[in-house]
């Protein structure tokens, strides 16, 4: 079954000239130049593909250019590549695109390959020899130190089986790309096919893709759905990470999609124009100062960069530090993926590295610990990025972000979450969506609660406690929504605030009211209670007390929390008893005289005017004592 197959990239690199292509298709049949002008002028200018099946692994090569003036085109095929194939004529040895390519091989973390001697048939033994010598010792303490060095020739076919036989061996020893991971593809060609429509082909880095899937184009973020997947010719169900593969796609015309794009699992990603890096210079490089202007290379896509250091002031040839790369375009660029950086003029390749952090924040004077956090980003663990990631999000953390920094899935970093909440070093503020915030930055919300409860209960000791709006308004908008609420609940499940429906107070907290007060709140119930039904207005009550009018108002509050005054009207007051005595007169007056009541009866039976009869029947329909039925009401 196709599946079985083990996929593997191959790369071939070198200087022009030196036979990559005719290599290419002597070992797949499929000469890889496909534009005329590659034709016409004998060169590689563009990328070309070929495929290999060897003994159950599945080879997909991708041929580069060795032309120096155009490496920018090698560097989309290079990434990606499990193996490289460095071809080094026999009869020229290494050239400075040798050079360049391996050194490409290098930044990007190329760790494998094989060298292919080529124009064998053009020399003899000893310059055969002479060569392989110089190629050893130019390996020498690299990635292709113990690299099998086959002489071949693609014009007699001498060395193919042993060149065949060399790229089988260590494609065996390659790890398998991971397919469970999000989907990526970076875009290295677009065209339109008959029939078909819009097919773009790159290199499946991650995951997988299939017909009916749905993706997202980066750096647009448009969505559109996959109308069928290819590989190495053929129509497949899926592509797996490590196959070249096609993909035929709806909603979009060819020319809107351009190499440097990017084909991902939807809404997972953001693109971005600011990454932290590690970045490391060639020896052979010139320093590079901070704030220089390079060409930027990842995956298919290429832009400008500004380096600029935490620290240095300067990098030095061979030196490696962490920096920020601010980009001229938006790229889609995730956490560990490789890139090469290119002096800005004359335009040579001078260094690389690994992207840190993808969503980067613009560079602070007062962000000291940056350095240091990327460093954990580079070598920690799981739990201790989470939690050095979480430390420096103030606001918190929420999942869709951890997600698009780290590309981690969303089960992965709840685990880790719950790992930093019960180690005390993350506070979850909400489960879902899920929000995490720095246990510091918790509890310092935690501290400024109880700190403007306090403060409220002292300024307003007639108050009970804090409208719970006005506490959070109190935080400034730098506390989420979700982190106030956890820190109420935290302080409330210890005991240390009451939250009572709106209202939030010390934990036990009372009204301690002065002589003055206690005595202005028995006047003013009792005026209420003396009225009955006729019920006073507040500012007549209010002017025979002995208080000011704040407080009395605040007393107001608290005999209507209490219930012993209940509003049945903005601006009627009653008593509770007298309401409740009300309330006993209907059910009296149900059971002598039946259960319809007219409004003038109501009148007469109670003894009040309209002014306050209409008001009470409504009360009484609100608190279900009566149901209006045309001018009557009827006694529930
Ligand atoms: N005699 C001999 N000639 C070869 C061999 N391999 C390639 N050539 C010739 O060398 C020339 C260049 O070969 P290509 O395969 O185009 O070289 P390349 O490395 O792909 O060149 P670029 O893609 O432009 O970098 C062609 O004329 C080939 O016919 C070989 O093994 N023996
Ligand atoms: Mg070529």
């Amino acid at each position: 079954m196709a599946i079985s197959l083990k996929s593997v990239i191959v790369g071939t690199a070198g200087h022009i000239d030196h036979g990559k292509s005719a290599l290419v298709e002597a070992l797949t049949g499929t000469h890889p130049d496909r534009l005329a002008e590659e034709k016409r002028r004998g060169i590689t200018i563009d990328l070309g593909f070929a495929f290999l099946e060897e003994n159950g692994v599945r080879f997909g090569l991708v041929d580069v250019p060795g032309h120096e003036r155009f490496v920018s085109n090698m560097l989309a095929g290079a990434a990606g590549i499990d193996l490289v194939l460095l071809v080094i004529a026999a009869d020229e040895s290494i050239k400075p695109q040798t050079r360049e390519h391996f050194d490409i091989c290098r930044l990007l973390g190329v760790t494998r390959g094989v060298v292919a001697l080529t124009k064998s048939d053009l020399v003899d033994a000893d310059m055969l020899g002479l060569v392989r010598l110089e190629v050893e010792e130019y390996l020498r303490g690299s990635f292709l130190e113990r690299a099998p060095v086959v002489p071949v020739s693609a014009k007699t076919g001498a060395g193919l089986a042993e060149l065949k036989k060399a790229l089988h061996d260590v494609a065996t020893e390659i790890p398998g790309k991971d397919t469970a991971r999000y989907f990526r593809l970076p875009i290295d060609r677009a065209f339109a096919m008959k029939g078909f429509g819009t097919v773009v082909t790159g290199t499946l880095i991650s995951g997988s893709i299939g017909a009916e899937d749905d993706v997202e184009l980066f750096p647009s973020g448009m969505r559109l759905r996959v109308r069928g997947v290819q590989s190495g010719g053929k129509s497949i169900e899926r592509a797996f990470a490590g196959q070249r593969t096609a993909v035929n796609l709806s909603g979009i015309d060819y020319a809107d999609v351009k190499r440097g794009m990017s084909l991902a699992t939807p809404e997972r990603f953001r693109a971005t124009r600011r990454v932290d890096v590690r970045l490391t210079l060639l020896p052979s490089a010139r320093k590079l100062k901070h704030r220089a202007r390079v060409h930027f290379h990842a995956g298919t896509a290429e832009t400008i960069a500004e380096v600029l250091f935490y620290g240095e002031s300067a990098l030095a040839p061979g030196q490696t530090a962490m920096a920020h790369l601010r980009l001229q375009d938006t790229v889609l660029l995730q956490s560990g993926d490789r890139f090469i950086v290119r002096q800005f003029s004359p335009v040579i390749t001078i260094g690389g590295g690994a992207v840190l952090d993808p969503l980067a924040r613009r560079p602070t004077l007062r962000d000291t610990g940056r350095a240091s956090f990327l460093e954990t980003l580079e070598g920690g663990k799981r739990e201790e990025i989470l939690s050095a990631m979480t430390e420096r999000a103030l606001l918190g953390l929420a999942l869709e972000e951890i997600v698009a920094r780290t590309g981690w899935f969303p089960q992965e970093i709840r685990e880790t979450a719950l790992k930093l909440a019960a180690s005390g070093r993350a506070k979850i503020v909400s489960g879902e969506p899920l929000i995490l915030l720095g246990r510091k930055a918790f509890d310092e919300v935690r501290r400024k609660i109880s700190e403007r409860v306090e403060r409220f209960h002292k300024e307003n000791p007639l108050s009970p406690g804090i409208a719970r709006e006005d506490l959070r308004a109190n935080l400034g908008r730098r506390v989420k929504a979700e982190t106030f609420r956890a820190a109420l609940e935290e302080l409330a499940g210890e005991k240390k605030l009451d939250v009572q429906g709106e209202l939030v107070k010390r934990a036990g907290s009372q009204i301690e009211l002065q002589p003055e007060e206690a005595r202005a709140k028995g006047e003013m119930e009792k005026a209420f209670s003396d009225a009955g039904l006729t019920a006073p207005s507040f500012k007549e009550v209010l002017a025979k007390l002995s208080v000011e009018a704040k407080r009395a108002e605040k007393l107001l509050q608290i005999l209507l929390r209490e219930k012993s005054l209940v509003r049945v009207t903005p601006e009627l007051i009653f008593h509770a008893k007298a309401l409740a005595h009300l309330k006993a007169q209907l059910a009296a007056y149900k059971k002598a005289k039946g259960e319809r009541i007219s409004v003038p009866v109501f009148k007469d039976l109670t003894g009040i005017t309209r002014k306050y009869a209409i008001p009470l029947l409504e009360y009484l329909d609100r608190e279900r004592v009566t149901r209006r039925a045309g001018d009557e009401r009827v006694i529930l």
